[in-house]
């Protein structure tokens, strides 16, 4: 059954913004969640996920969370610490509390970042896709905070019944905007439906799930993803010639080149604030 009552955490960031727009169409209800306002909705939650007793009142009487919010960048440890990491886990008390079914959470590709990403010399179909149990490798603090995310969700699920769907997205924009994107690349309509499904299959556990549309040179196994009925329109390859011809193809002897993480390795983007 499609849960109705979503609370949508992260509902000011990039994704949030992009999933407000597109979810309501799947018929659920938003709770709105972020430390930021969200511009337009005067309704949304304001508070930090340091804040129990805000998280307690936000899963009151929802069907399922969906879990954006938190650092998305690379940050001092302590910064990391006190959103992803506690953050997450005051976020899967309150709703274990509270008798929540399920969360899906925004994993990422970096908490396996370190892992070797298949050759860019490889051609596209004799490619080996690296699997969702491969070892974690986070390539960054933040990489670490998913890495701990995932096996959060795990406990929760062996120890309480709380479902998890982790979702390890690639890069979810409205258009890929380098080469690397070309493999790990999400369109925002292949997301809601990724969500969509992770929110609706039955007797999910705790399972991981790649997060990106069909591209021609992915990099990852999308099965565990499209066990839960994800079924992905979007292909990244329409924007290839363009891409390529601006930047080249990938150099396999570069690590931000040649790990899933790209440029996670060796010089994270920053968190701003
Ligand atoms: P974003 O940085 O645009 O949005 C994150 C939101 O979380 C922001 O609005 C921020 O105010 C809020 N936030 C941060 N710390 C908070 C705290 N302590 N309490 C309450 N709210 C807090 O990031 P984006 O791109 O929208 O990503 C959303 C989620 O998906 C993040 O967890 C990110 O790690 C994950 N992700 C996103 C990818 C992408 O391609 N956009 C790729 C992989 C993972
Ligand atoms: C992420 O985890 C980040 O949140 C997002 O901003 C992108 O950098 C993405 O990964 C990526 O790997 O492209």
């Amino acid at each position: 059954p499609t849960p109705r009552t979503l609370l949508l955490t992260g509902a000011a960031g990039g994704l949030g913004t992009l999933m407000r727009s597109l979810l309501p169409e799947y018929g659920y209800e938003l709770r709105l969640f972020d430390v930021r306002p969200v511009e337009g909705e005067p309704d949304a939650i304001t508070a930090d996920l340091g804040d129990k007793d805000a998280l307690r009142e936000a899963v009151r009487g929802v069907d399922a969370v969906l879990h954006l919010a938190g650092i998305s960048l690379e940050a001092p440890f302590e910064k990391i610490l006190r959103s992803n990491i506690e953050g997450t886990y005051n976020l899967y008390e309150a709703a274990r509390e509270a008798g929540v079914p399920r969360i899906v959470f925004a994993s990422s590709n970096h908490a396996v970042g370190f892992t070797p990403a298949p050759r860019a010399d490889t051609p596209p179909d004799s490619r080996v896709l690296i699997p969702v149990d491969t070892p974690h490798r986070p390539d960054t603090f933040y990489g670490l905070s998913k890495s701990f995310g995932e096996d959060l969700a795990q406990l929760y699920w062996d120890k309480h019944g709380l479902e998890t769907v982790s979702v390890r997205i690639g890069s979810c924009f409205a258009e890929p905007t380098d080469v690397r994107m070309l493999s790990v690349w999400m369109s925002p309509a292949d997301g809601a439906r990724l969500f969509h499904a992770a929110l609706t299959a039955e007797e999910v556990g705790h399972t991981v799930v790649y997060g990106s549309s069909a591209n021609t040179r992915l990099w990852w196994d999308l099965s565990t993803a499209r066990a839960l009925g994800y079924a992905p329109r979007d292909d990244s390859e329409q924007f290839a010639a363009k891409l390529i011809a601006e930047h080249g193809e990938l150099d396999p002897e570069k690590p931000a080149q040649s790990h899933l993480g790209g440029r996670f390795v060796d010089d994270p983007p920053v968190w701003p604030y």
